[in-house]
């Protein structure tokens, strides 16, 4: 099991305080849509994703974009048992929607590309890393269903 020491719950925890779900949600998944276009096929009930406008301009985008982020808060508050906390998660997104995870990945990355974005020299190295260990729990967590 993950280890977390207790500079890095705080700086989770004091890192999320500092976001706004629904936006930074928004902007991850509006990213990941334009700039991983496959992407798009899983979001087939979503309408207009035609272009980068379409994608940032499309409330479905932006309601699943906080839905995704509310769901990082899940795992925030269940830091030692984020596999249990997503085990139906996981299984919806294999047997259901069938979403590859490599996916969870690609998310990731954009996730820290927005977070940097809007936080700038605040997003340190030490924030980074810990962002991206917490994000390597997450994948695999969600990834734990497939088989
Ligand atoms: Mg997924 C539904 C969380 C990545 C495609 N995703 C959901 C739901 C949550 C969620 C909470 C709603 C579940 C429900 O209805 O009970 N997703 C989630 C997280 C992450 C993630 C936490 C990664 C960190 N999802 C992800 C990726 C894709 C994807 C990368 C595809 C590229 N998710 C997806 C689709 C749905 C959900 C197609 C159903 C959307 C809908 O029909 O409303």
């Amino acid at each position: 099991m993950v280890h977390w020491t207790d500079a890095e719950r705080d700086t989770i925890n004091t890192f999320w305080g500092k976001i706004d779900h629904e936006e930074v949600g928004h902007q991850a998944l509006t990213r990941v849509l334009v700039v991983y276009p496959w992407t798009q096929r899983y979001f087939s009930t979503f309408g207009n994703l035609s272009n980068a406008t379409a994608i940032a301009g499309n409330p479905k985008v932006r309601a699943h974009g906080k839905r995704v982020l509310d769901a990082l808060g899940d795992a925030i508050t269940h830091l030692d048992n984020v596999s249990a906390t997503y085990a139906s998660l996981s299984q919806l997104h294999s047997e259901k929607l069938h979403v590859d995870p490599e996916n969870f990945r690609l998310l990731g990355e954009t996730l820290i590309i927005v977070l940097a974005g809007q936080f700038g020299a605040a997003f340190t190295p030490a924030i980074q890393a810990t962002w991206q260990k917490l994000l390597a729990v997450v994948i695999a967590a969600l990834s734990k269903q497939y088989h």
